[in-house]
């Protein structure tokens, strides 16, 4: 498999750093002396190739990262309030750190620490943190919001603030280093994307660059759209109703059948659906049709929903939609996900008896005044970001069906909107990549989409994509190369192994363009990166 020359980019120390503490619950005392509000939960000295977590407890962690370098894994808890506080982890590598720390984020409304992801980003070195928001709950379960403000204000900004700030003081103590930390980074996904927008929006001095994956930004608005989705496609009322194996059997395999050459390759990737013109009636039934393989015109009208923004009363633009081809079936069935209606039921109306089957636009309106927990990240102007230098580097699976992939194209044409018109280039410091094929921050079936970043995890490996340990293909590496050497990526190389497995060798590699340019293929064997280059449109 052709590889792109290696980058003389190595993310290891100069020299193993020096410890100005042990890793005991004394020596963390002594640190967090002058702190009335932190408490140690516990500290925990990790050998080389170990493994730490806390199991059940940590309802969306409950695996170990392992294989760990030899590190210090402390836990410490934070009042945030009379009646709230959060916990954070941190990984402290021993003779490993790399001199830099890196947070990364949660998923949903989970409540828990991120150890697997932290693990993964201790194997370049970073000492690193996550927070369990100030609460423990799987990531679909919002029910502890209900009368909880101090929690919900801990799981929207709070506990994520803290807790960086706490964490620079810990390591830049615990480490002996004269110039402290040397470069912090963030990088999350899905509410971890939200995460480090919101942070960067709140307090843009945290971080000298953030990776976001499929920012789940626009909080009100993300959970509605699920929620009228789902309404929109009941099985007991609707004549419209699409069963979902015939979203998945007939409606998604029509669109790939018409997207997929549109782009120039059939190959079985859509890589434009943004740019794709579908031809909904190719699906309508005539007379003589298999009616069990084709949609009458009530279930086109539900269809278009799924595939077209959400423009509700007074024209107001309420929430932008899912990428053609996406494959939408865990937003519909009988049982909706509570990711649809928990935030209005526990966070809003504070009422564990609302019937979300009532729901209409008017709750969204309602909903925009309370701004339940202050989570939305919906402030575009990022040129206090800009100005610092910090580096932002987004990006979106093009078949997400979780987070509707426009939302994310939306939010980067906001940033531009507001950025231009102030003068600010905004592709010197914020560049945004579709990643086509991609579902929800990790996997597809075809395309390459892995790129070493938060919430993606490969059998057979520890971290970054073996092989290609470099910025071209990594994009934890990519995003450094740009902070610290001032080298923008053009382009981030996808690579697709064999059964998603690094083991069995690389299928198909491609490169990933900065929004709005996209890959075009040249000609050449289309399972390499060479074969492809991004282009603008125009
Ligand atoms: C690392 O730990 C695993 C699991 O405990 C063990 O199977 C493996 O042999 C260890 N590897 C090394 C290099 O020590
Ligand atoms: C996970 O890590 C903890 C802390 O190191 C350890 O006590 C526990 O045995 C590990 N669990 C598994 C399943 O390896
Ligand atoms: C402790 O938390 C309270 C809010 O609960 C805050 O007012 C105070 O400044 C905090 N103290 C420290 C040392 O961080
Ligand atoms: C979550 O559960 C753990 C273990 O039971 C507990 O130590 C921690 O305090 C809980 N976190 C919160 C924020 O309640
Ligand atoms: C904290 O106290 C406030 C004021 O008494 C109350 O409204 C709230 O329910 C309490 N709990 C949390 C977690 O916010
Ligand atoms: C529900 O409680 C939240 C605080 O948890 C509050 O902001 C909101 O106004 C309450 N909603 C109603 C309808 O009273
Ligand atoms: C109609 O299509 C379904 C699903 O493909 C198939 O199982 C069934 O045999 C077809 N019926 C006829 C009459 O062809
Ligand atoms: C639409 O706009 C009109 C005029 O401003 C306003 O009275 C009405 O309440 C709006 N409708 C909704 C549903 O917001
Ligand atoms: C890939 O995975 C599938 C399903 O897990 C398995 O049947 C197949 O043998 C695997 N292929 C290789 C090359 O390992
Ligand atoms: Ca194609």
């Amino acid at each position: 498999m052709h590889r792109l020359s290696a980058l003389p980019f190595v993310v290891l120390a100069a020299s193993a750093p020096v410890l100005a503490a042990e890793c005991t619950t004394e020596a963390f005392a002594t640190i967090l002396q002058d702190n009335s509000n932190a408490t140690i939960n516990f500290v925990k000295a990790i050998p080389q190739n170990g493994s730490f977590g806390q199991g059940a407890v940590d309802i969306p962690f409950p695996t170990n990262a392992t294989k760990l370098p030899a590190l210090c894994a402390v836990g410490i808890n934070v009042r945030s309030s009379e009646n709230s506080s959060y916990n954070f982890g941190l990984f402290l590598p021993d003779k490993t750190w790399n001199g830099r720390f890196l947070t990364t984020g949660n998923g949903g409304f989970g409540g828990g620490i991120n150890w697997p992801d932290m693990g993964m980003f201790s194997q370049y070195g970073f000492a690193s943190m996550s927070t369990d928001t100030g609460h423990n709950s799987s990531a679909i379960d919002g029910s502890w919001g209900l009368n909880a403000p101090e929690t919900l204000i801990d799981w929207g900004y709070r506990a994520m603030h803290g807790s960086v700030v706490l964490s620079k003081e810990i390591i830049t103590a615990y480490y002996a280093s004269p110039d402290g930390i040397k470069y912090s980074y963030y990088a999350g996904c899905s509410t971890g994307g939200r995460q480090g927008l919101k942070e960067a929006q709140l307090h843009p001095d945290s971080f000298d660059g953030i990776s976001v994956g499929a920012p789940a930004w626009w909080t009100v608005h993300l959970a509605a759209n699920t929620l009228r989705l789902g309404l929109s496609n009941r099985p007991d009322t609707d004549p419209g109703h699409i069963d979902p194996s015939i979203f998945s059997e007939i409606v998604v395999p029509e669109i790939t059948k018409q997207c997929d050459p549109q782009d120039g390759l059939v190959d079985g990737i859509i890589n434009e659906p943004y740019s794709c013109n579908f031809n909904y009636e190719a699906l309508l039934c005539t007379p003589s049709s298999n009616q069990t393989t084709c949609l009458t015109p009530a279930q086109l009208d539900t269809l278009y929903k799924f595939y077209n923004p959400w423009i509700d009363a007074n024209q107001t633009y309420v929430f932008p939609s899912m990428a053609l081809g996406t494959d939408p079936t865990f937003s519909l069935g009988a049982d909706l996900t509570p990711l649809a209606f928990d935030l209005f039921k526990y966070w809003t109306y504070n009422n564990s008896d609302w019937d979300y089957t009532k729901f209409t636009y008017s709750d969204v309106q309602f909903a925009d005044t309370i701004n339940p927990s202050g989570a939305t990240a919906d402030n575009f102007d990022l040129s206090p970001s800009s100005e610092r230098g910090t580096k932002i580097l987004m990006y979106h699976g093009a078949a997400d069906a979780l987070i509707p992939t426009g939302s994310s194209v939306y939010f980067h044409d906001q940033v531009v909107r507001t950025l231009v018109p102030k003068g600010v280039k905004v592709e010197d410091f914020y560049r945004f990549f579709l990643i086509p094929g991609m579902n929800h921050c990790s996997a597809s079936d075809n395309a390459p989409w892995y790129i070493a970043s938060a919430s993606q995890s490969l059998d057979g490996a520890t971290h970054s994509v073996p092989g290609y340990e470099d910025a071209d293909h990594d994009i934890i590496l990519s995003m450094m190369k740009w902070v610290e050497e001032g080298k923008a990526p053009d382009q981030l190389i996808a690579t697709k192994f064999v059964n998603d497995t690094a083991t069995l060798g690389v299928e198909r590699q491609r490169p990933l363009c900065p929004y709005p340019k996209q890959s075009k293929y040249l000609g050449g064997d289309p399972d390499r990166s060479s074969s492809w280059a991004c282009r603008s449109l125009y």
